[in-house]
């Protein structure tokens, strides 16, 4: 890494998964949860990208990107139980091929938090056959398209589903419950690990990973005299407090998360980090981070996307620098902004791209980056308000419009340059 350069080779591109663009996507779970009104607003068409897939290619291509990261649909590959669906994996095949002709490598997620809707009837992620079940449709998946693909996810942001799915009861499938979360971390190590030694079989030379969610933690004002002490003293004292909590058990959560990580260490080519904001960790008997209310009483946040979330550059270069310690190779799987004001979302690329630059100095391993998202799409719960895209969508005539950060974007991909 030299000065503000990255080096040939880097992975520049942006993220999509296929319940958020795709459209028409009906037969999982999400589509489920929409429909009994638990989102904002249904999915229905998304972006039409199912159909689209080559106009938006062709844009990322002409923005620079020369990779490309998103997710298969398992619910259009195996829409009841066993019954495996040749036109959806030859559309998958033509997806990568598009790709390939563009020379956007492409990074496939085999996960992206929506499952068949007879998987979630027979139990979803806690059914006594989940990992078998996954298995056996990620072997499809493979069979078709492993000798066109090297960069495997293979679940994304499982922390994200179980704590929403499991604890809050938000997302699908609605529990409350700690047993069965548990049981649905058990699956996703059991699951990642089975993936990665079958895509290996397929083709030695793949590279398998997942999706982490990654926080960078703070503590909560209120509780800690650490806020008085200088930056360097405060990531000193916290980083070693952190510990302190991941082994006391207290932060369950983020405790599981980086267990997972070291569990996974002989089983993963590289670590995907999905970064957005930072979070307040509090004592807590109960889940420990700080809500929004903690953290509008901190005082200490800065600007926020248009979902709240405050933008903290530093935390993604905290945790990628605390990432060193499992010496393994990180790619950036999605970082990006919702917001209405796209002058901001330059002002954040740059900022995040500076952290990864700075990480990338200090020693971290970081061989990608990719922004999420593409184009605006359906951010699940808030439907399609949030507005993450490169790309404008027009939902109504579904025309495409590159917003100017897609630009300035671009001018760092065809370089490798922060400008
Ligand atoms: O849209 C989501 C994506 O599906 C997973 N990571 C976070 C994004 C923004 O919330």
């Amino acid at each position: 890494m030299d000065g503000n350069t990255f080096p040939k080779g880097f992975l520049w591109g942006a993220a999509t998964s296929s319940h958020q663009v795709e459209g028409d996507n009906d037969a999982n779970d999400w589509a489920d949860w929409e429909t009994a009104g638990r989102a904002k607003e249904r999915s229905g068409m998304a972006c039409d990208h199912w159909r689209r897939f080559r106009e938006d290619f062709d844009l990322a291509r002409s923005l620079g990107h020369n990779a490309h990261r998103f997710s298969i649909e398992w619910s259009r590959i195996e829409p009841q139980e066993g019954q495996f669906n040749e036109a959806a994996l030859l559309h998958y095949c033509e997806v990568v091929d598009a790709l390939r002709e563009r020379n956007l490598e492409p990074v496939v997620t085999l996960h992206h938090f929506t499952l068949p809707r007879w998987v979630a009837r027979e139990g979803g992620w806690i059914s006594s056959r989940f990992v078998q079940y996954f298995l056996r449709y990620a072997d499809r998946v493979a069979e078709y398209l492993s000798d066109k693909v090297r960069y495997w996810v293979t679940v994304n942001e499982p922390m994200v589903a179980l704590y929403q799915g499991y604890i809050q009861g938000i997302w699908p499938p609605g529990e409350k419950s700690f047993g069965k979360a548990l049981e649905m971390f058990r699956n996703v190590v059991r699951v990642h690990t089975e993936l990665y030694h079958m895509l290996h079989n397929r083709r030695r030379n793949c590279w398998v990973g997942m999706a982490k969610h990654v926080r960078a933690f703070f503590p909560y004002r209120s509780f800690w005299p650490f806020d008085h002490l200088s930056a360097g003293l405060r990531q000193f004292f916290f980083s070693d407090l952190m510990t302190h909590i991941l082994t006391t058990g207290v932060a369950f959560f983020p405790g599981l998360e980086n267990s997972f990580l070291r569990r996974a260490k002989g089983t993963t080519d590289f670590i995907g980090v999905n970064y957005y904001t930072r979070e307040f960790v509090k004592f807590a008997l109960t889940f420990p981070f700080g809500g929004e209310k903690e953290k509008s009483f901190s005082g200490e946040t800065g600007e926020r996307n248009s979902l709240g979330w405050e933008i903290y550059p530093e935390g993604l270069y905290r945790a990628l620098v605390d990432l060193r310690k499992f010496s393994l190779p990180i790619i950036i799987l999605e970082n990006g902004l919702c917001t209405l004001e796209d002058p901001r979302r330059i002002v954040f690329i740059q900022s995040h791209l500076g952290a990864v630059a700075r990480a990338m100095k200090a020693g971290a391993d970081i061989r990608g980056y990719f922004y999420w998202s593409l184009v605006d799409n359906f951010e699940w719960l808030d439907g399609f308000e949030p507005r993450f895209g490169l790309v404008e969508m027009d939902y109504k005539t579904q025309a495409r419009r590159p917003r100017p950060s897609a630009e300035y974007y671009a001018g760092i991909c065809r370089t490798g340059k922060i400008t």
